[in-house]
């Protein structure tokens, strides 16, 4: 159950983004700021925590990967792409309230959005942004029994980029993107191919946050038992051309 969530809001700068491919349209920031209202809006209930935008930093509305929360505890992240390492100092200061702080130091690195929490275990994805170090000092946080870490291809930016958790024991899984053997005890939601990127989904507890567009993604919900009284469908154009998505857009623990 998510009751809060932190959020961060979108700096001018974002235009300046770290995108892997050049965007055929600029980012457009009036839409970007208007489509992440929308996404706040889709958390209803769960009290808000919005930490103000830096223009030194043009990521910084991607704030999950700059903290992940274990417990009673947010380990406050290194992100691996440097032009990120210093969005998490802000970040921390508006969970220090509510959790108490454990930060990442060098030579680890660690971005959020490789995290992902199924039931008792948490999975990590080794990638260009998450090192080794990066994934020692979470098992330490974790529990190194019940870490799971996969190696993620350099096409994969994060983890959470093609496997997400829905409710229970359901995980939403790109086809042909990591084997569902690396997830035993899951029920697989498939998401085709051609709609990969819809395949990063916030679960609300009984509500599912999806990115607007993806028709067959949406199909397959529906087959997983989700009707559409449980999807809220929201407009991702903006941070899809700085390679966001939904998940990355919040940090959320109860
Ligand atoms: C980056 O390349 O770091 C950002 N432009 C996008 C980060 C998205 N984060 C995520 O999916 N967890």
């Amino acid at each position: 159950m998510v009751t809060r969530a932190l959020f961060r809001a979108i700096p001018d700068s974002f235009t300046r983004a770290i995108s892997r491919e050049t965007p055929t349209e600029p980012i457009d920031v009036a839409k970007a700021r208007a489509q992440h209202a929308a996404y706040r809006a889709a958390f209803g209930d769960a009290r808000q925590v919005l930490v103000d935008a830096d223009e030194a930093c043009p990521d910084c509305v991607f704030v999950e990967d700059t903290a992940v929360v274990v417990g009673t505890k947010a380990l406050i992240t290194r992100p691996g792409a440097p032009s990120r390492q210093r969005e998490p100092s802000a970040v921390a200061a508006a969970l220090a309230p509510y959790l108490d702080l454990v930060t990442m130091e060098p030579p680890a690195t660690l971005d959020g959005g490789d995290v992902m929490f199924a039931n008792d275990r948490c999975y990590v994805g080794k990638s260009t942004r998450t090192n080794e170090a990066g994934i020692e000092m979470l098992g330490r946080l974790v529990g190194r029994e019940r870490l799971v870490v996969v190696d993620l291809p350099p096409s994969v930016l994060h983890l959470k980029c093609v496997v997400s958790p829905l409710e229970g024991d359901q995980l939403a899984l790109a086809d042909e993107s990591l084997s569902p053997d690396v997830f035993p005890g899951f029920e697989i939601v498939r998401i085709p191919v051609a709609e990969t990127y819809a395949a990063n989904i916030v679960a609300l507890g009984g509500r599912l946050i999806v990115a607007e567009g993806y028709p067959r993604t949406l199909e397959a919900l529906d087959r997983a038992g989700y009707d559409g009284g449980d999807l809220c469908e929201v407009p991702v154009s903006e941070v899809q051309k700085a390679d966001g998505s939904l998940t990355c857009q919040s940090i959320r623990w109860s």
